[in-house]
């Protein structure tokens, strides 16, 4: 009797964990999955896991997040199972937990600013489980690193661009479309913004909108196409594949458009007229490598910006030259060498 007890005990608890695994996520992986691709590396219980909490489409930080990861792991020789773990938030640490309790993760690779408290949690139950964390901080927890992004320099070569092009409209007002209110959007990225924009002109003004999540460029547009009838000429997009939607509304007025974190261009060429990056691929890639060379500082929390080269600007793609002034383009030329040789510093 108690060892039919245990069995169906057992029974139903495999079954709500391969269910965790099985139901509607992309590209999720299952127990046996991920011990298969380990096998398949020869590297026996060597999986690292990439958490995208979110998907990959349309966000390029959780694109480059992977290629690096994937980089790294192919180098190695070591399997690597990405998990795209949706839009809906409030699912992410059960997610993730079930990643941890799974034990086949040497290591969960993931990136945005509200993992740390999550994998924290996690942590607490699985003490085992090692985190590499991007974009995000989190100093003294034994099982997880953090590394983030100087994003004020990040967010004031955006705003520079966006302000000189204003001007060049003959406006004097911009715009920032996020996906969502985060303390990193609200304590450092929008501030960064705006010091980048007043330091062209300081009557400047920003208008912030925010679409609500990550992908309804619909809602995006509508946003943009009402900042552009109030008088924004040029407006930075943080809002993943809801981007598109401000582009579009953009591209149907004459305004312009930052982007941010990627090379966005070619999104729409002409309209796109700054692109302010991290190098996340290549941090991923470096850091996945740390650690699996046993030498990944778990408990730091580390900084990088553009003196180390992760943060920077593209200057050298064909369609920022045909898209801005050459006059403009000297003028975002001067204020990134005045970053690079530290004269302009902007801490955080
Ligand atoms: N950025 C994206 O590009 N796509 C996303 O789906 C996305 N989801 C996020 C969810 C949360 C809870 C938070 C705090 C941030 C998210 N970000 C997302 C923003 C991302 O971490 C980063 O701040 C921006 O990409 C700017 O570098």
């Amino acid at each position: 009797m108690k060892h039919w007890k245990t069995a169906i005990k057992t029974i139903v608890l495999c079954a709500g964990i391969v269910m965790l695994f099985s139901c509607g996520k992309p590209k999720q992986a299952s127990n046996a999955a991920a011990a298969a691709d380990a096998n398949a590396a020869g590297a026996g219980d060597m999986v690292i896991g990439v958490f995208i909490p979110g998907v990959m489409a349309g966000s390029a930080t959780y694109e480059m997040l992977a290629q690096g990861v994937e980089r790294a792991g192919k180098e190695k020789n070591v399997a690597v199972r990405v998990v795209e773990a949706g839009y809906n938030q409030a699912e992410w640490e059960t997610i993730l937990t079930s990643m941890a309790a799974s034990g086949s993760y040497s290591l969960i690779v993931s990136s945005n600013p509200s993992l740390p408290a999550i994998a924290e949690s996690v942590s607490a139950k699985f003490p085992k489980q090692k985190f590499l964390l991007l974009d995000g901080n989190l100093a003294g927890n034994a099982a997880i690193y953090t590394v983030r992004y100087n994003q004020t320099e990040q967010a004031y070569m955006a705003g520079y661009i966006a302000a000189l092009e204003a001007r060049d409209l003959g406006g004097t007002k911009v715009g920032l479309v996020a996906g969502q209110e985060y303390p990193a959007m609200n304590e450092i990225i929008m501030p960064g913004y705006i010091r980048g924009v007043q330091a062209v002109d300081p009557s400047f003004t920003v208008d912030f909108r925010v679409v609500g999540n990550w992908f309804d460029a619909g809602k995006a547009a509508s946003l943009a196409r009402d900042m552009i009838a109030r008088g924004a000429k040029a407006i930075l997009c943080i809002a993943g594949g809801a981007n598109e939607g401000v582009v579009q509304a953009a591209n149907e007025s004459g305004a312009k458009v930052v982007w941010f974190d990627s090379n966005g261009y070619a999104a729409r060429p002409g309209t796109v007229v700054g692109s302010s990056v991290i190098r996340q691929d290549k941090l991923a890639y470096e850091k996945t490598l740390l650690f699996l060379e046993g030498s990944l500082p778990f408990g730091a929390a580390d900084i990088v910006g553009v003196a180390e080269g992760y943060v920077d600007f593209i200057e050298d793609d064909p369609d920022y030259k045909t898209a801005v002034s050459e006059t403009i383009r000297e003028k975002q030329a001067d204020m990134i060498a005045r970053i690079r040789n530290g004269s302009l510093v902007l801490q955080e």
